[in-house]
């Protein structure tokens, strides 16, 4: 029995492929799924140990999202499991070694969010350093007005600035690109340089930090980078650098970054993930040097619905080409 052909008793009466949802996905992307897999929903049971304890047996296929992930546990209490289909590249919520054990495929959703993720680390560096949000905030507060037009303070200059950037994958490359117009000089660190790239690789990160004026951090999550960017890092930075981070919220020490930001550690920061999303520090809602977005870096309309293409594609090659999954995580 190949993987294009799934057991009887993984399919359905109605001829699907049995498959849990794990957190909720976006609707057209549930009714897309609905179509062509058999679909239970995971938070729709009362009794979710109950639930896995008795139809656990019945899933060979799994689909999540970045946020949801499969742990460990999950992935324990599904004994036919075969494929996980992530929608989103990060895979730190993804239990991969508890994957790979089992030889799960496990699928995601790689370089079609580059652009989006990429326009909104350039977007955040704008916004913090010329004050966007702040300004947008005095001018609704009616501060323009009532101050006869005297304006909010100067910003720094984005055009011709240094970045360095934490994470030269898919993403950070993007990103590299993207600032050429900006006439910006880039850095990058990562373990490894990268092969056939002009930019410099920096193998120390402190020194990375000291040299830059942006230090935009798009390294994968999880334990590995867990802290990355932590109190030694802020310090190199320094009081005129900007931190943006579009990775994960665990890669920054989020307790040191409060402090940095209160006390002029360094110059300001903009966020689109947090440490326990959807929960932001709220020490970060009394400042003004920090923009806060609800991690929505990959959230237009062509990429996620790109995104939702590739999250079917990766379960139809397992089921119905041979096992082929369009974009696999290697394990
Ligand atoms: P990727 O191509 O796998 O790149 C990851 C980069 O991180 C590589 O350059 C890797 O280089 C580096 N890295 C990994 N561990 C490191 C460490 N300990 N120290 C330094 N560098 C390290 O991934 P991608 O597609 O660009 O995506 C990156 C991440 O962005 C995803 O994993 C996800 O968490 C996040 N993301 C966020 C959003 C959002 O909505 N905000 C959207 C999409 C993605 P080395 O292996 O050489 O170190
Ligand atoms: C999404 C992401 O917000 O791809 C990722 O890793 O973090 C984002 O694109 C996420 O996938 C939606 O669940």
């Amino acid at each position: 029995m190949t993987a294009s052909t799934p057991s009887p008793s993984a399919v359905s009466p109605s001829g699907k492929p049995i498959v849990l949802q794990v957190g909720r996905l976006p609707l057209w992307l549930e009714q897309r799924l609905n179509d062509e897999f058999d679909i239970t929903l995971l938070e729709a049971q009362t009794d979710r140990a109950a639930f896995l304890r008795d139809q656990g047996a019945r899933f060979t296929g799994v689909v999540t999202s970045a946020f949801a992930g499969a742990d460990a546990a999950l992935i324990n209490a599904l004994p036919s499991l075969q494929v996980i289909s992530n929608f989103g590249v990060g895979v730190d919520r993804i239990d991969l070694a508890a994957a790979k054990a089992r030889g799960i495929a496990v699928g995601h959703t790689p370089d079609v969010l580059n652009d989006c993720v990429a326009d909104v680390a350039v977007g955040l560096m704008l916004d913090v350093a010329r004050r966007s949000m702040e300004a947008d905030r005095f001018v609704r507060a009616g501060k323009w007005a009532s101050g006869g037009g005297k304006s909010i303070g100067l910003g720094r200059k984005v055009s011709g600035a240094k970045l360095g950037i934490v994470g030269l994958g898919r993403i950070g490359q993007t990103i590299a690109r993207r600032v050429s117009g900006f006439d910006m000089s880039v850095r990058y660190h990562s373990r490894n340089p990268v092969a056939d790239v002009h930019w410099t690789h920096e193998p120390s990160l402190l020194a990375l930090a000291e040299w830059s004026d942006f230090l935009v951090v798009i390294v994968a999550g999880g334990a590995g980078t867990r802290h990355l960017i932590d109190a030694r890092v802020l310090q190199a930075l320094g009081p005129r650098g900007f931190l943006v981070n579009v990775a994960r919220g665990s890669v920054i020490d989020e307790a040191a970054l409060v402090q940095a930001l209160q006390n002029g550690v360094i110059a300001g920061a903009g966020l689109d993930v947090f440490d326990n999303e959807p929960h932001v520090p709220e020490a970060l809602f009394a400042l003004d040097n920090v923009v806060l977005l609800p991690h929505i870096a990959s959230a237009t309309e062509e990429t996620r619905e790109a995104m939702g293409d590739l999250t079917l594609d990766n379960l139809r090659g397992y089921y119905f080409d041979g096992g082929r999954l369009k974009a696999a995580m290697p394990l």
